[in-house]
């Protein structure tokens, strides 16, 4: 398969003067409700599977210094950990805040049964390191490039490393898809890492700072390169493909989808709402963009999941498909299609799920109340998720 390049302000190491190779193991953990199966199934309606890119980019880094690496999705496919559990030596974990819980979980997982050192790194370890700390032997804190063969081979031993950002994006090695586990149809791209603007409420913008773009060479040469490798689907993730409208005009695509507005701890919005008493939950799992986590100031929260709920059908319309499927082709419509019908039965089982499943039948009567709405729906999909995952960890 083909590799990225490789810097030489990166690639530049050793391993230690008689140092074995490590086993090392890249986890990207996902919700209990993500990894139930239903759910994996409902994802491929939703689009082709894909991989964050930070495991392939630091995880390629340590393949080339001579380590023995593998990354796995949670989110796309089951993972053994019978046979991790025996073989790994570093453990690595991807966090965002709603997939933190789980790293967490694993973390103590592999405390408990293996005898690996245990780093995180991430979007929320980054933000809450000392939370992370409590389960990890070591969290990186912000862009992992610089440090990761330090940290793995034992010469940066703090408690928590800072990795300064990659000041050229260029030098960033690509992806290295051939350490990846799990299955993924499409490749991902990032032409830009962070975003000019700062929106109060935005992670990404604070995590990766400053804004940088990479030269379109270095992305169409990223782009020949999944071509190579046989890719038929790409995906532009840049947070903000349309800060520079000439250069995404060049690069030429994005995409958008329903979001509710999530206050991320690390956010200016986190600390206004923490302070004026309007989160409504610290359960980190819950801070996926789909559930209300806060008591909006003119209508309930179940109201506003209500009203999420509602601008999804909206969204994903059969007319939409429609044009969707003329622009894009055959293949986009039908998903776009499978999406309209996997939104409505998702709205309609959330209701089913909230009305008729044992705890959760009074929450239209709570609606105007101050709880959180997913605390009442989400138990019922959650305790079939938990039951299916526990016989299988
Ligand atoms: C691609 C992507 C996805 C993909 C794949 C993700 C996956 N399989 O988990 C898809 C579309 C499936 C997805 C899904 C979701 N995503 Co997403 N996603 C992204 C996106 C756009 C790009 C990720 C990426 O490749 N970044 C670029 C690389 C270079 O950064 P990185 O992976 O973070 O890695 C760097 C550092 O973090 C660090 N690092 C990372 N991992 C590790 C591990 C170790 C051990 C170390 C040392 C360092 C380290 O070093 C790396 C190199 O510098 C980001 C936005 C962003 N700009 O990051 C959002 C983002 C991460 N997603 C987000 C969200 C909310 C979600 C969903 C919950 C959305 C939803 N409602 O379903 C789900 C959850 C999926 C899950 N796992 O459960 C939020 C998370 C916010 C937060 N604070 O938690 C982000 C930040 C978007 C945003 N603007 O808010 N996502
Ligand atoms: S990425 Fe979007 S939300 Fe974040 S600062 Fe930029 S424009 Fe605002």
């Amino acid at each position: 398969m083909a590799q990225g390049h490789m810097p030489e302000m990166i690639t530049n190491h050793d391993l230690k003067p008689g140092g074995k190779p490590l086993n090392i193991v890249f986890i990207t953990p996902a919700t209990a409700l993500r990894r139930f199966p239903p759910y994996r199934w409902g994802g491929k309606v939703y689009g082709q599977s894909n991989s964050i890119t930070g495991p392939l980019i630091l995880g390629g880094i340590l393949k080339r210094a001579g380590h023995h690496v593998e990354v796995y999705e949670e989110l796309n496919a089951g993972v053994n950990y019978r046979s991790l559990l025996k073989k790994t030596d570093v453990l690595c974990l991807c966090c965002m805040t709603s997939t933190a819980p789980r790293g967490y979980e694993l973390s103590d997982l592999f405390h408990e049964k293996s005898h690996a050192h245990v780093i995180m790194g991430g979007m929320h370890p980054t933000i809450l390191p000392e939370e992370a700390l409590q389960h990890a032997d070591q969290v990186i804190v912000g862009e992992g490039e610089k440090v990761i063969l330090d940290v793995v081979e034992g010469r940066r031993s703090e408690p928590i490393v800072t990795g300064e950002p990659v000041c050229n994006l260029d030098e960033v090695p690509f992806p290295d898809y051939s350490i990846l586990k799990t299955p993924v149809q499409a490749a991902n791209v990032l032409s830009t890492r962070g975003c000019p603007f700062r929106c109060t409420f935005c992670p990404t913008s604070r995590m990766f700072t400053p804004y940088r773009q990479r030269s379109v060479d270095n992305v169409i040469a990223e782009i020949r390169m999944y071509k190579k490798m046989g890719f038929r689907y790409l995906n532009f993730e840049d947070d903000n493909f349309t800060a520079d409208k000439e250069r995404a005009k060049e690069i030429h695509s994005y995409q958008l989808q329903p979001a509710i507005l999530t206050p991320y701890p690390g956010t200016p919005v986190f600390e206004q709402y923490e302070n004026s008493g309007r989160m409504i939950t610290h359960d980190w799992e819950k801070f996926d963009m789909m559930n209300v986590t806060f008591r909006p100031a003119h209508m309930s929260p179940w109201e506003l999941q209500e009203l999420f709920y509602e601008a999804d059908k909206y969204f994903y319309d059969y007319d939409s498909a429609k044009v969707i499927g003329k622009l894009f082709g055959k293949e986009y419509g039908r998903r776009r299609r499978g999406l309209a019908t996997y939104t409505r039965l998702g709205v309609w089982g959330a209701h089913f799920c909230a009305d008729h499943v044992k705890g959760c039948r009074q929450y239209r009567k709570r609606a105007s109340g101050s709880g959180h709405p997913s605390s009442r729906i989400m138990p019922a999909q959650e305790k079939l998720a938990g039951w299916w995952i526990q016989t299988r960890m």
